[in-house]
């Protein structure tokens, strides 16, 4: 991977790309198509971070001063599947809290051991400090845990650096303070990476950036990581508040600042993949990274019910449908940008909106979309950039077509697209589009919106000279 560059789903050999296609963490991309809900069955943790107060959840996946309800294993389950039947993109579970998942170890493998059971169809992934991890590898194995996120703050072999962030660790039902805690505690991160590594799962590991403690020393931690085979090094910026009652908030240990966070990340992301969409979501987050619907699922809404009603919710809701034709499109969008990289690399800043229906093909007509999915073309690659959805369609029917229209909603969703991609359009909306500088264009009906888009940015954005041609 080239400097400072962001984990891309497409970039990756076919055994990755299953692993993290519909992970939303992993992988930059799926996190526009796929959703995570975390389940707080985690209380207790086995360390003490100065950024961390227990009042709250774990700092180390979530933003402080968040707290969520505590669910116990069945819960936790049946808030899945409810959750699951309504929000067909969920792929992946995650136990991030509010404590640390393997302080909690009965708790957090039988509800990984029931979801196998009643949703085996989802990624299973935990987020730990790594104490306890050696001590479970073969449950983590066991139970099919195929991503585990490991907070390491500081490879610092003398502890000196770890002395700063962690007061104390209990091990083994023996307190180890300062030094001596943190040695012991980074001898477990370490040994806990190296056998997941082992054994084939994909570990992430998150630093949270202290400016003046470890922020000289992160990209040594992330050279480590990338060595032991870590996947992906997600660098968190520390929050940090006296009202949150931390060690560091109360000591005034300020909150990382977003110029050095970028600074650390250019380092760190010289030769490793570096995690840039994380939202540092709560213990008991649910849906897409960028809309937490955490409050929409109250205990009372699923915990009343029986399991065997959720199980068959789950199942007849129709998810598998709905994300096998994501998976196909990510497919065919890897297979167009293989195709790319044989031709002449372009690259434009241009924003391009597409109209589609099956989100393969330029397949919609103006009058009847309502979701414009927008692209652009980066390092001979067409991305996705964002989909701005519309509350109606231009034409919503023969009689008050070109009547009432939304066509101002329609213009302030895609003004800032510089050109509209679609099956068919006609000269009024046409002309009310250009009025905010978006041209349209239906000649690329029916094209694979990759090829489209590729085509459609040299023809309206490059010089003759440069044009080339593609599939
Ligand atoms: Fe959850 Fe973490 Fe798994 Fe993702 S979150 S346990 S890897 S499913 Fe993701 Fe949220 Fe950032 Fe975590 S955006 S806080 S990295
Ligand atoms: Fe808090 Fe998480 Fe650190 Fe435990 S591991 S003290 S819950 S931030």
């Amino acid at each position: 991977m080239s400097c400072n560059s962001t984990n891309n789903t497409m970039d990756f050999d076919t055994e990755i790309f299953d692993k993290i296609n519909n992970h939303p963490c992993y992988s930059k991309d799926a996190h526009h198509h796929f959703a995570r809900i975390h389940v707080a069955v985690a209380p207790a943790c086995n360390i003490q971070c100065n950024y961390c107060n227990r009042k709250y959840d774990c700092s180390n996946e979530s933003r402080p001063g968040v707290t969520s309800y505590k669910l116990n294993p069945e819960e936790a389950v049946k808030k899945v599947l409810s959750v699951g039947s309504d929000i067909k993109q969920l792929s992946v579970v995650g136990i991030a809290g509010p404590g640390d998942a393997l302080a909690n170890v009965k708790k957090t493998f039988k509800t990984f051991e029931l979801l196998q059971e009643h949703a085996p169809d989802l990624k299973l992934c935990l987020s730990t400090n790594g104490l306890n991890l050696s001590d479970n590898i073969d449950k983590i194995v066991k139970y099919n845990i195929d991503h585990v996120t490991v907070t390491i703050n500081s490879i610092d072999e003398t502890g000196e650096i770890g002395s700063q962030i962690y007061p104390w660790v209990y091990y083994k039902g023996k307190r180890y303070k300062g030094a001596q805690g943190a040695k012991l505690l980074l001898q477990k991160q370490l040994e806990g990476i190296k056998l997941l590594v082992d054994n084939g799962i994909l570990v992430k590991a998150n630093s949270v950036l202290i400016d003046g403690i470890n922020d000289k020393h992160l990209s040594e931690v992330s050279r480590k990581l990338k060595e032991m085979g870590v996947f992906l090094h997600n660098i968190m910026p520390l929050i940090s508040d006296p009202s949150h009652g931390t060690k560091f908030g109360l000591d005034g240990v300020p909150s990382t600042d977003e110029k050095l966070l970028k600074e650390v990340q250019k380092e760190c992301g010289m030769d490793m993949n570096l995690m840039t969409h994380c939202k540092q979501c709560r213990a008991d987050a649910v849906g897409m990274l960028d809309e937490d619907r955490s409050a929409e699922f109250s205990k009372e809404s699923f915990a009343v019910k029986s399991m065997d009603e959720l199980v068959s919710a789950y199942k007849n809701s129709k998810r598998d449908e709905f994300q096998q034709n994501i998976i196909d499109w990510q497919k065919a969008v890897k297979e167009v940008n293989k195709n790319l990289e044989k031709t002449k690399e372009i690259a434009s800043d241009k924003l391009i909106a597409v109209s589609s229906e099956s989100k393969k093909r330029v397949d919609l007509h103006f009058g009847s979309t309502k979701d414009f999915h927008i692209y652009k073309v980066v390092n001979n690659k067409v991305k996705f950039v964002q989909t701005k959805s519309v509350k109606r369609a231009y034409c919503s029917g023969e009689e008050s077509c070109g009547i009432d229209t939304p066509i101002e909603s329609i213009k302030e969703a895609i003004k800032d697209c510089d050109l509209l991609l679609t099956q068919k359009i006609g000269p009024c909306p046409q002309d009310e589009l250009a009025s905010v500088g978006v041209v349209t264009d239906d000649t690329f009906a029916d094209f694979s919106i990759e090829v489209a888009v590729y085509k459609a940015v040299q023809k309206h954005f490059m010089s003759e000279e440069s044009l080339i041609e593609v599939g």
